[in-house]
């Protein structure tokens, strides 16, 4: 379909951990496809949300919390975020108004001068600031790069979204409709179901367990003789100490976790599911980059 004067393109979310991407795309697509969390860095890969209208369709990629990468995969995923940059039509660099300026940002800056493409200031979490302390806020990053746009907005109580949506439709080309208007996501169930296991692992484990944990979905089948989708997953972690945290007494960590789990994966397929999960320990395995595409990271 390739409607005149049609808008379509690709919009990037980068910003400092915990700012409210996930949230803001969720607001926006009205559906749990990213993954919010109060830990930082939750989001491993790009995730597409699609937001499509009679005259637009925007296609947002929530990409990996940029920062100094600190071993392999954080090089990695430096390099995931970057190419999002360079391939996108705009990009929102979203902050938290509640929060100053910070190193993260600089350093999220000086990749976006690396770059061609706008960039919108967006400062989320203004409900929790007064309207006063914004102006200065806006004329310290002001200092810092030309924004073409600067917009505040509030994710979670949802102000601002709509103006902030128009004004995206603005910087985006005429384009075709690439999505059919009722797809939210084009990535494979099979990423999703991993974050949503890899969620509720890293909210039930609280600190104990890091972020060094990896999700792979081995198996999902539906079932001839029943409604039912059997999902089978690995929690990979690397220590035998983690393996005892997420395991738990008597298995019931683990139990806990797949009951959560498999209410989300049975919302997102729309059927009941049998969910059966395992722990495997793998040393060191941020630093073996072949090992990562075995776990369905993609460049
Ligand atoms: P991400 O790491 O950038 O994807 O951030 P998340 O979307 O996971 O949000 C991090 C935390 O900030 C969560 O606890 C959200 O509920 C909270 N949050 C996000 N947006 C807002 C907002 O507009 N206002 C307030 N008060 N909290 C927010
Ligand atoms: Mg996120
Ligand atoms: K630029």
């Amino acid at each position: 379909m390739n409607k005149e004067g049609y808008k379509s393109g690709f919009v990037s979310i980068v910003g400092r951990p915990n700012v409210g991407k996930s949230t803001f795309l969720n607001r926006v697509i009205g559906q749990k496809i990213a993954i919010m969390s109060d830990k930082p860095q939750t989001t491993r890969n790009k995730i597409q949300g699609v937001y499509t209208t009679d005259d637009a369709q925007i296609i947002f990629i929530d990409t990996p919390g940029m920062h100094k990468p600190k071993h392999k995969l954080g090089d990695f995923m430096m390099k995931v975020a970057l190419n999002a940059l360079k391939e996108v039509d705009l990009i929102l660099f979203m902050i938290n108004a509640e929060e100053g300026f910070g190193r993260g940002d600089a350093y999220i800056i000086e990749r976006l001068k690396e770059v061609n493409t706008p960039v919108f200031l967006v400062i989320n979490k203004i409900d929790l600031v007064h309207p006063n302390d914004l102006l200065p806020l806006i004329d310290r990053y002001k200092e810092l790069y030309p924004f073409a746009e600067i917009i505040p907005i509030s994710a979670l109580q949802g102000n601002n979204i709509e103006t902030l949506v128009e004004q995206i439709k603005k910087y985006l080309p005429e384009g075709p409709q690439y999505y059919p208007p009722d797809q939210v996501t084009d990535h494979p169930e099979r990423f999703i179901i991993a974050e949503l296991i890899r969620e509720k692992a890293l909210h039930l484990t609280r600190e104990e367990v890091p972020h060094s944990i990896a999700v792979v979905v081995e198996t999902i089948e539906r079932r001839e003789d029943s409604d039912t989708v059997y999902v089978g997953a690995v929690i990979i972690v690397e220590r035998d100490s983690q393996k005892g945290i997420i395991i738990g007494k008597q298995g019931r960590m683990l139990k806990e976790i797949g009951q959560r789990a498999r209410v989300d994966i049975e919302a997102l397929l729309g059927s009941r599911v049998f969910l059966e999960l395992w722990v495997k320990v793998q040393k060191d395995w941020r630093n073996r980059l072949a090992q990562l595409r075995d776990f369905g990271f993609r460049e």
